[in-house]
């Protein structure tokens, strides 16, 4: 059977070539506008610091009110305060708010210094090109939504204070700490190509 299918695979292999061939070559159809997108941040995240005792957990309230919110990053940092040598166990949760579940709503980590958390709240969207300005402008509108604002809880908790301590010198009842939160979005914009 396989000398009679060789001629066919080989048949098949050069109308693929073909097939490529066509789609690189020089049928594109050109068009006069992009629909763009293009992910930015904003210039001041949110920041915040205190203070958290051993085995206590603190809440502190977001409200998300980007459009366009593409991922929203959290970020803990802090240092051996007490200078005991044994830099203290942290952990960091997010549950980011419930509109739209088109991400995990809620994650943790624990452990030393940095403690980063981002949670994707949707995708850029995909270019679009046409020669028609209006329909892109009605797809730049299409594109814009609220998904992921409202209210957002970050969870700082002290999991150790004087973690893999055998014998520590000064008590350690906790530690200081600074959140940072930093919201991005995509912009869209119509733009003129060759
Ligand atoms: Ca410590
Ligand atoms: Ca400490």
């Amino acid at each position: 059977m396989t000398p009679l299918r060789a001629p066919g695979l080989v048949a098949l292999m050069l109308s693929m070539l073909v097939l490529v061939a066509g789609c690189t070559g020089q049928n594109n159809p050109t068009y006069t506008y992009a629909a763009t997108f293009t992910e930015k941040t904003s210039t001041n995240p949110l920041s915040y610091q205190g203070y958290v005792e051993e085995g206590k957990v603190l809440n502190i309230y977001f409200q998300a009110n980007t459009d366009n919110m593409t991922k929203v990053e959290v970020s803990l940092v802090w240092y051996d305060d007490t200078k005991d040598g044994c830099t203290d166990s942290l952990g960091l949760e997010v549950v980011a708010s419930k509109q739209d579940l088109t991400y995990d709503p809620e994650q943790q980590v624990e452990g030393q210094s940095p403690l980063v958390v981002t949670v994707t709240v949707q995708p850029v969207p995909k270019v679009k090109r046409s020669n028609d300005h209006v329909a892109l402008e009605d797809y730049l509108a299409g594109v814009t939504n609220t998904q992921g604002q409202g209210n957002w809880t970050i969870r700082v908790t002290c999991v150790d204070a004087q973690p893999n301590c055998p014998a520590p010198q000064e008590p350690d009842a906790g530690n200081g700490w600074v959140l940072t939160v930093t919201p991005y979005f995509f912009e869209g914009q119509v733009e003129d190509i060759e």
